[in-house]
């Protein structure tokens, strides 16, 4: 195992500096912001709906992009990037299949994500997806950069409890034990970050006064999956090929943490049981 692989087994997450050369990243920005000069349609009515230059929430001026490559050439390069696929393989002991992409242009005043887990939406069966988070732009505490629960590829699915709105994009989060919390990743532009679909991760508000936080993230799902969320398909090779999988049911169950013996552990519960008690 080289140092990558190592500290990626170990924690679930490795940062690969300087993947993408600043020549790549200035075209990559150029890229995104024409795209979002233009308001290039997404193909998802939900990021077309969403653009409001009239509004104070700055990400309905610069809504996120999803599953750009499928219309978008340079978002597919991106996704099928023969460095991203090495590494991968690395990490994951297998070429991957691709299903994802996301843009954030996440400007100075926007809201961050709230603490949540990638497997929770993706439904890998079996295995998990790992994410390949790209900085378009230095990113640190200030501007919102992207925090990750060291160690936590090895817990289970936990059940959500709504998250601060105030301060998350989202409404739900994953809670964490006493104890535990999330570790900033500083970042330069043309790093990546790897993690792993169990690992919580989420994002600060950019509380800079006008910088961009920009990232391009694509999602990659095991070589050996069967299905995946309906969501992600179609599932692409690394060559660009489909291939056929099926498509995952919602979970049935999830976990909350419990106490034994002094020490926070999962504990996993039907789901249906859960909203029956909370009926
Ligand atoms: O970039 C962010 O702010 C959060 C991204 C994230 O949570 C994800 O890629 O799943």
């Amino acid at each position: 195992m080289n140092e990558s692989t190592q500290f990626f087994a170990e924690h679930g997450y490795y940062v690969a500096q300087q993947v993408f050369t600043p020549d790549e990243v200035a075209a990559l920005r150029r890229h995104y912001m024409q795209l979002w000069a233009d308001k290039t349609p997404s193909g998802d009515p939900l990021v077309q709906a969403s653009y409001r230059e009239d509004r104070a929430d700055p990400l309905l001026q610069y809504p996120r992009l999803l599953q750009m490559h499928r219309w978008d050439d340079a978002s597919l390069a991106y996704l099928l990037d023969a460095r991203l696929r090495d590494l991968l393989t690395a990490m994951m002991g297998q070429e991957p299949y691709a299903v994802q992409t996301m843009m954030y242009y996440k400007p100075a005043g926007a809201r961050g994500q709230a603490l949540h887990q990638d497997q929770f939406y993706l439904k890998v069966q079996p295995g998990t997806c790992c994410a390949a988070w790209t900085a378009l732009d230095d990113c640190d505490e200030e501007n919102g950069c992207i925090q990750v629960v060291d160690g936590s590829h090895t817990w289970d699915m936990l059940c959500t409890v709504p998250a601060d709105t105030t301060q998350s994009f989202t409404d739900v989060m994953v809670p964490l034990p006493e104890g535990v919390s999330p570790t900033p990743i500083l970042m330069k532009a043309g790093d990546v970050l790897f993690f792993n679909g169990s690992v919580v991760h989420g994002s600060f508000p950019n509380t800079s006064a006008d910088r961009f936080r920009r990232s391009l993230i694509a999602h990659y799902i095991v070589g050996d999956a069967q299905k995946v969320g309906e969501y992600y398909h179609p599932v692409l090779r690394m060559d660009g090929s489909e291939v056929e999988l099926g498509v995952s049911e919602g979970a049935d169950r999830c976990g909350v943490w419990v106490d034994q013996q002094g020490a926070p552990v999962i504990e996993m519960l039907e789901i249906q049981r859960l909203q029956r008690e909370h009926e």
